[in-house]
């Protein structure tokens, strides 16, 4: 119980998620607007859902989850945290500079703005998957569930790559 009630401003050390800095590729602007005019891997309402998946990981070990979550409605909403079946603890982590190392921390929301997106990817934002209860591999499938304050839970299947 004491690890679920872990405080949010707490930092974690890359240490502890070297999937999180496993892709060092950084995608281009122009990368991005290339992938936003791909399918959508769920489409809901007026949300779409692009480059969704999930890294691997060691059981007890931790994995990351990215997507692109584009509204193309005229309402704000707010992802407010997430979860998954496959693991203990799931985080929205931000990547910050703390003395000039880059650390990772839980942010308690992330704003998906009316006409615009927000991006979970590597090296930024992202989806943590804490205390896996199984490994990750290549193919395997992952269930995570967005919640949104707006929107409320949006469950995507996610492959591992
Ligand atoms: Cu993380």
């Amino acid at each position: 119980m004491k690890l679920f009630a872990m405080p949010t401003a707490v930092l974690l050390s890359l240490s502890l998620c070297a999937s999180c800095s496993q892709d060092k590729s950084e995608p281009t602007l122009q990368q991005e607007q290339i992938a936003q005019e791909k399918t959508p891997d769920y489409s809901m309402d007026s949300f779409r859902f692009y480059d969704l998946r999930v890294t691997g990981g060691i059981r007890n070990g931790s994995a990351a989850a990215y997507v692109t979550i584009t509204n193309t409605g005229s309402t704000p909403d707010t992802l407010t945290g997430a979860s998954s079946p496959a693991c203990g603890i799931t985080e929205i982590h931000e990547m910050v500079d703390v003395d000039g190392v880059k650390t990772m921390r839980s942010t308690g929301h992330l704003p998906v703005p009316p006409s615009g997106s927000a991006v979970l990817k590597p090296g930024g934002t992202h989806i943590m998957l804490m205390n896996l209860k199984e490994s990750l591999h290549k193919n395997d499938s992952v269930d995570v569930v967005l919640h949104f304050a707006q929107k409320g839970n949006v469950t995507l299947r996610a492959l591992v790559r």
